[in-house]
């Protein structure tokens, strides 16, 4: 029986190349030099799109594919699927939630206190040989029993808190409502007021059309110079603008961001600036996460053309 074919918008690990090629005909778009020339030749036979949170697939790869029946996201994040046209078209649309909630919060929660006590810094301190030639590394900020808010408290921002909570912070948070945690974390429901009670703001919202920039130029204000915002989220959830004003006119403390408006083509402003850390979209990016988020795109797309319930379902 032939494959099914699939077009995979993203590399993978070798360990998941490997089982993705045994089991279907992949169409490895992001290799192809002509791109419109591969879906017009292979568009009307493609039943499946692999993808990564981050590249997604837009309406006119959706629409070129007029026999697409399901869209598989290596990520939690399906913000850059266009939904609509999914849905419009009956294409089914999973993601990678649970496995990488974790790891996410750990990379946010290592963010803050590297940032927090200098540690990049550091460790050029040592090896330039300033600790020898001009003595002690310059004092940092503390970090437990400061002011936590949380702008999101999904998933990944509970993991965050739970994280917090040992560094005996005083956690807050925002969401759509109050969430019965049984925990003594405090409701804030709008981010400026949260930001305004905020040392660390922790950006894990999923990202929609109703989050865009919802920290932007009068959250920031909120959170002041002193303040760190930490993202581990979406950059579109961030006006990127505002926080280069901040960080550069310093009425922000500093920033550490995993992600960034037209990744891995980051704003150039970023790197001039000595108050935040910049990491590269690795939130998920252990082995044991991505092993588990990999084997899950795998087994949705195996499922739906077996005729079976998908496993993590969007839509
Ligand atoms: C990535 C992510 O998809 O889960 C998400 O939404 O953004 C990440 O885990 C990762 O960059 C792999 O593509």
């Amino acid at each position: 029986m032939d494959k099914v074919e699939i077009l995979q918008v993203g590399p993978y690990p070798d360990w998941d190349e490997v089982p993705l090629n045994e089991a279907f005909e992949m169409h490895r778009y992001f290799d192809a030099d002509d791109k419109p020339g591969l879906l017009a030749a292979h568009g009307k036979n493609i039943k499946g799109i692999a993808t990564r949170g981050e590249l997604g697939a837009d309406r006119a790869m959706i629409e070129a594919c007029p026999n697409l029946e399901i869209i598989s996201v290596y990520g939690v994040g399906y913000d850059a699927v266009d939904l609509d046209a999914a849905s419009e078209n009956n294409v089914r649309v999973t993601n990678t939630p649970d496995v990488l909630t974790k790891d996410v919060a750990d990379l946010g929660v290592a963010m803050m206190m590297v940032q927090s006590r200098g540690m990049i810094g550091a460790e050029k301190w040592v090896r330039s040989g300033n600790w020898q030639s001009q003595g002690l590394y310059p004092l940092m900020n503390r970090v437990h029993g400061k002011r936590a808010g949380i702008l999101g408290l999904g998933r990944i921002g509970y993991e965050v808190g739970k994280r917090l909570s040992g560094f005996d912070m005083d956690i807050a948070y925002s969401d759509i409502e109050a969430k019965d945690y049984g925990s003594d974390w405090t409701y804030i429901a709008n981010a400026v007021e949260l930001a305004a009670h905020s040392d660390f703001l922790f950006v894990t919202l999923a990202a929609s059309a109703a989050t865009k920039h919802i920290v932007g130029k009068q959250v920031l204000e909120a959170l002041g110079p002193e303040g760190m915002v930490i993202n581990i989220s979406r950059a579109a959830n961030i006006d990127e603008d505002a926080l280069l004003d901040a960080l550069e006119a310093k009425t922000i403390g500093s920033a550490a961001l995993d992600v960034f408006e037209g990744e891995p083509a980051l704003n150039p402003r970023f790197l001039s600036l000595d108050n935040v850390l910049l990491q590269p979209h690795h939130a998920s990016g252990t082995f044991e996460t991505r092993k588990a988020m990999g084997k899950l795109v795998r087994d949705n797309l195996i499922a739906h053309f077996n005729g079976d319930e998908l496993l993590t379902p969007v839509n």
